[in-house]
């Protein structure tokens, strides 16, 4: 059985995908007790209906898959943790980086891993999951626990039939997708466009090249290889173009009325600048704009 705490659009994608009825919901405090029910589209072919059960007390999980919005999965997980055995698998699928580290700080015994994901999924209306766009995912040990478990857990996440591989430095892939979401995701909230849109704003235009430069020396001091600004921004300019007609993560959360991840992004690299006295005005600046859109 593999659990999924988390029943957004990437909890519900992987709970489609997997082979039915070894799949359960993980339970939050107030959730109704009926099974989660709901249609889903695959990339090709018709939709179909999902029907994906609470784990129940006493079960025991083999797999505990976290899909949770990066700011609600510490408390999500003080709740879930306790009735759930301490050698099962965590998989972080959370974006950004921070809460990963304060999982894996709170909970030092336990196999704790991280997902990256390019897989898109999102939910047009209620009761419908869509999977948007093939991707792949990346899996990899957080701490010395996880680490033999990286080749089992991968195998059974390549059972949904989507692209899984076992990655060995996990944390790079949390930072090349950092760098990505820290150079789209806020402007496409205080802009209120697409990804491809934001190119063509002043706004972004006078940001992006200091912007660049902040993460370039991030990167070094958080011991990641460098990078040049000018390569950073063509990464992040290469996936905006590429991903033109999507609405963020960001843009989707704030239009959904719902917290951002922008503590995660922008806010986590400030914080970062801070710890190791690099200046970060332009993440400072984008963090409390969009926390002001809140
Ligand atoms: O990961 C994304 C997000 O929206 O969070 C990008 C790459 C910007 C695609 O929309």
């Amino acid at each position: 059985m593999i659990a999924i705490l988390g029943a957004g659009s990437m909890g519900r994608l992987w709970a489609a995908t997997l082979p039915a009825g070894q799949v359960a919901f993980v339970p939050r405090p107030g959730q109704a007790p009926d099974p989660a029910c709901y249609r889903f589209q695959p990339l090709e072919g018709e939709s179909f209906s999902v029907t994906v059960p609470w784990l129940q007390r006493g079960q025991s999980p083999e797999l505990l898959l976290v899909t949770t919005k990066a700011g609600d999965t510490l408390e999500a997980l003080k709740d879930a943790l306790p009735s759930i055995a301490s050698s099962t698998p965590i998989v972080l699928f959370q974006n950004g980086l921070g809460s990963q580290q304060q999982v894996s700080e709170t909970w030092p015994q336990r196999p704790v891993l991280a997902a990256s994901t390019t897989e898109g999924a999102n939910r047009p209306k209620p009761g419908l999951t869509v999977h948007a766009g093939r991707g792949a995912t990346w899996v990899g040990a957080l701490n010395t626990e996880g680490q033999p478990l990286v080749g089992r857990v991968a195998q059974q996440l390549a059972e949904s039939g989507l692209e899984v591989h076992p990655e060995q430095d996990i944390l790079g892939r949390l930072w090349q997708k950092l760098v990505i979401n820290a150079g789209i995701n806020a402007f496409t909230a205080v802009l209120d466009c697409s990804n491809g849109e934001i190119l063509n704003q002043p706004f972004y235009q006078q940001w992006i090249a200091p912007l660049c430069e902040e993460i370039s020396r991030l990167l070094g001091a958080a011991g990641q290889p460098c990078h040049p600004p000018e390569a950073l921004r063509e990464s992040i300019e290469a996936v905006a173009r590429k991903t033109a007609t999507n609405t963020s993560s960001m843009r989707a959360d704030r239009l959904a009325g719902r917290p951002t991840e922008i503590d995660f992004i922008n806010g986590y690299l400030a914080r970062l600048g801070q710890q190791h006295g690099i200046a970060t005005p332009v993440n400072q600046m984008l963090t409390e704009q969009v926390q002001q859109l809140n």
